[in-house]
């Protein structure tokens, strides 16, 4: 299903030369209003009139999470004052939050986007949308909201918090579609359990989820309790929030990133080096139309990979795939990089595990250690110690065989490690900083 059929399957070739009329555009509003970009242009030596191609993008410089900050609050911003109507802001784990800004246009085309990711999921103005993300300075709540009013469904707008209630709402308002995190989502399916009711029996037919990484395995734990088709959408709130990038219902493989509204590159994390289509770096992002805040080559350090394959669901956006993780999420322990996510994949198929799981990294005698604790569920709670045991030490040579670690693993009691109501802190790095 399209919201907008014309743009969603434009002609590559129609699609590019839009791209360069708006990148052209794009150099000289953020040469004229910016100053930080107006100096950077300078220090290279290049004016807005030099880009003539889309490659000629290349020759621009990088923008970073960090410039945002160096001007805090409102430093980036290309529109007068009076012209923005929103800010969002994320907090970050570290330093100062990035403050993004909106003109009306910005929020109008966020909801074109949003609008279309719904759509791509299989959503229809008749359905019913109960939006658990968070409201407020998070993009995902408010986000997700007009997506759905665009689209012209019913939003039921629930926002964080408050679980047990979110699972009575779900079953006396009987939402159609969940707009959560992919923890959150089964978090949801835990309390229903509890509760007496079972998320699987409710009309629930489809879930979108996102802002944090997950699994292939993830998915498929989340299908078969809530059943649903849960599918994954993309988006950072320095470049507007969800619906950059989305599933389609059809294929499942990939998210479709609105390449009329943001050009994506993948680079080399470490050198810069663009890398071509299939390989795996960091992905930067150029917003083409915004006004608010525009970014040129904005690193996300979101890992993933460009897929120009056509889609049998007639969409001509390129693809990217399943985020790997974020390059600063990549743990190295004891010079062994490991990414939580291949930790995730080795526990969610485990019968006897729960989906909750929390790693925690440690300096002992200048040693790094990792211990993997992840909940048991009811059953194996009450069997013997020695298959406890016995599990413990088999996850252990699993995650030493397969990704070089030692780790310790400890089966926790159910209900004991933290559920999050928003993005789920699946780390924790107790090491010192250097
Ligand atoms: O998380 C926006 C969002 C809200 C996306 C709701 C999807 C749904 P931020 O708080 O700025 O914005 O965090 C952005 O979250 O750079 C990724 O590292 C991560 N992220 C977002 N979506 C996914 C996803 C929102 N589908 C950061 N898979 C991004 C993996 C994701 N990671």
């Amino acid at each position: 299903m399209h919201y907008n059929v014309k743009m969603e399957t434009l002609p590559r070739e129609d699609l590019e030369a839009l791209q360069l009329r708006r990148l052209q555009d794009l150099c000289s509003r953020v040469y004229a209003n910016v100053p930080f970009y107006r100096k950077r242009f300078n220090e290279i030596g290049i004016t807005p009139a030099d880009i003539k191609s889309l490659a000629d993008l290349k020759s621009l410089p990088f923008t970073e999470k960090q410039d945002m900050r160096n001007n805090y609050p409102y430093g980036l911003f290309c529109a007068p004052k009076e012209n923005i109507v929103r800010v969002h802001a994320s907090s970050g784990t570290t330093g100062k939050a990035t403050v993004v800004g909106y003109t009306q246009r910005d929020l109008d085309n966020w909801a074109e986007c949003g609008a279309r990711s719904m759509a791509a999921c299989g959503i229809t103005a008749r359905d019913f949308v109960h939006v658990a993300y968070g409201y407020g300075l998070f993009t995902g709540g408010l986000g997700a909201h007009y997506a759905a009013e665009r689209l012209g469904a019913t939003v039921i707008p629930a926002s964080g918090g408050a679980t047990r209630r979110q699972v009575q709402l779900l079953r006396d308002f009987g939402a159609n579609a969940l707009c959560c995190t992919p923890s959150y989502a089964l978090h949801l399916w835990e309390a229903g359990q509890e509760q007496g009711i079972n998320i699987k029996d409710l009309p629930l037919r489809v879930g979108v989820f996102g802002a944090e990484p997950w699994t292939e395995e993830m998915r498929r734990d989340i299908e078969n309790k809530l059943g649903i088709d849960a599918l994954n959408i993309y988006g950072l709130s320095e470049v507007m929030g969800p619906g950059v990038a989305i599933e389609c219902a059809e294929n499942k493989s990939g998210m479709h990133l609105w390449e009329d509204y943001f050009l994506p590159e993948i680079i080399d994390p470490i050198t810069g080096e663009n890398l071509p289509a299939g390989e795996v770096g960091e992905l930067v992002i150029t917003t083409l139309t915004k006004e608010g805040i525009p970014l040129l080559r904005y690193r996300t350090r979101d890992l993933t990979s460009l897929d120009y394959t056509p889609c049998s669901c007639g969409r001509t956006h390129v693809r990217i795939t399943r985020l790997r993780g974020r390059s600063d999420d990549m743990l190295i322990i004891r010079g062994v990089n490991v990414f939580p996510q291949q930790i995730e994949s080795m526990l969610i198929d485990e019968p006897a595990l729960t989906p909750n799981y929390q790693i925690v990294v440690d300096r002992v005698n200048n040693l790094d250690t990792l211990e993997v604790q992840v909940e048991m569920n009811e059953n194996l709670i009450a069997d013997e110690v020695r298959k406890i045991q016995a599990l413990e030490a088999r996850l252990r040579k699993n995650i030493k065989e397969f990704l070089g670690v030692t780790a310790k693993v400890s089966l926790k009691s159910p209900r004991t490690i933290t559920r999050s109501e928003g993005k789920a802190t699946r780390v924790v790095d107790n090491r010192p900083k250097e």
